[in-house]
């Protein structure tokens, strides 16, 4: 959490690479990893909607190996808890009505939790409408926010807050046609104390830096690396 802090500030903004072990394989990563460390990267994020047993803590010793980044575990579920990373956000999905999203992932997780020395940092994870169907929805089986209902956007980040959550991360789902607005951005961080981080259909540093203006401190990207990693050079150290 402290390295997230340090990221942030009028001047300078985080910029979360969001690795998908479903996707990614330790083999063969040195040249996206090469890339990522000489670029603005802040962090590291692993996870995804649903992953083997065991590619997770897999795909973490072999990034470890490869970057002094921080590793932040970014889990779909229960499953992909490994104590090789340096820390977990502990998502609740505050926009779903789901008790195993809200609550029943976190208890099952802490036997495990018990035997790691991961950090574990609450974060307030939001789901918001973003033009079609995504993992998260499908997974989780809860509806995203609707755009058109911003103060209830607000609103519901707001009392993560209060519930004492330490991130408000708006997500819009991997590979969004239309990633989470300015408008929605500005209107959160404006009630918020604490960080919020945005990810979800960001594909151009255009919209990385539409994102920081509009209050993001953290911009999540997975699939525009994913899909080609020359973007990194566009995000040059
Ligand atoms: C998904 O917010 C992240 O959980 C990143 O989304 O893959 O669209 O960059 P993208």
């Amino acid at each position: 959490y402290s390295t997230i802090l340090e990221s942030i500030s009028k001047e300078k903004k985080g910029l979360a690479v969001l690795i998908d072990p479903d996707k990614t394989k330790p083999e063969g990563l040195s040249s996206f990893m090469h890339k990522l460390n000489n670029s603005i990267a802040t962090h590291i994020f692993i996870g995804g909607s649903t992953v083997e047993a065991d590619a997770t803590e897999n795909l973490v010793l072999e990034i470890k190996k490869q970057t002094q980044l921080p590793i932040v575990l970014f889990p779909g579920d229960v499953s992909q808890i490994t104590n090789h990373a340096n820390a977990i956000l502990y998502l609740s999905l505050l926009s779903g009505r789901n008790p195993e999203y809200l609550i029943g992932q976190h208890i099952a997780s802490v036997s495990k939790l018990k035997n790691t020395n991961l950090e574990v940092i609450p974060t307030g994870y939001l789901l918001i409408e973003s033009g079609k169907e995504t993992a998260v929805q499908r997974v989780t089986q809860t509806q995203p926010m609707p755009i058109n209902n911003i103060q209830a956007i607000v609103d519901t980040a707001k009392a993560g807050e209060l519930l004492g959550m330490k991130l408000m991360y708006l997500e819009a789902g991997s590979g969004a046609i239309h990633a989470v607005s300015s408008s929605i951005i500005q209107a959160v961080k404006e009630e918020l104390k604490i960080p919020v981080l945005v990810g979800g259909g960001i594909r151009s540093k255009q919209q990385i830096d539409a994102a920081y203006q509009a209050g993001a401190d953290v911009v999540v990207i997975g699939t525009a690396f994913e899909e080609d990693a020359s973007f990194f050079n566009e995000l040059k150290k």
